[in-house]
């Protein structure tokens, strides 16, 4: 090889080798709740801190218990480049939560990471019997007020 093919190789070796300088690897830096965490507040985000810019963010949350059937698929917000919050909206039950997410950095390689932490704060899930147990009452009392005023309408002989 002539020192000026050598020459033109290590340029090119080089200039290749620059990308993946500049565009490294994201890596998690800073999670909240963190990891083997317990939580004693109100749960309304997960917040995770990355090492650069990341994109295309999904975090999921699992609770780990046996007549657990939730998936929390959180909505994604970035307030700076290299944050991701995913935003918790409902209720959640007391349990241990598996924490997934998903992000891909700045040089395009998705990559992803698992953790966990224990929630005991408290339990604001709608309890949807107490939404349903209202209107069967208000129900119940209607049809007994219109079967009254249908007997006394028949006793008075207008029907
Ligand atoms: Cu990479």
């Amino acid at each position: 090889m002539s020192h000026s093919y050598l020459f033109l190789f290590i340029v090119l070796a080089a200039i290749v080798s620059v990308p993946s300088l500049v565009l490294a690897h994201a890596e998690l830096s800073d999670a909240s709740p963190a990891p083997g965490s317990t939580v004693e507040q109100e749960l309304d985000q997960v917040r995770l801190v990355f090492t650069e810019e990341v994109k295309d963010a999904r975090i999921t949350l699992l609770p780990q218990c046996e007549d657990c059937d939730e998936v929390y698929e959180l909505s994604i917000e970035y307030p700076q480049p290299n944050v991701v919050v995913g935003k918790v909206k409902t209720g959640i039950r007391r349990a241990t939560y598996n924490v997934t997410w998903m992000v891909t950095s700045l040089d395009g390689h998705s990559f992803s990471g698992t953790y966990s932490f224990v929630y005991d704060g408290p339990d604001k899930r709608i309890n949807r019997y107490l939404i349903i147990l209202p209107l069967v009452a208000i129900m119940a009392i209607f049809s007994f007020a219109f079967m009254l005023f249908v007997l006394r309408q028949k006793r008075q002989g207008t029907l």
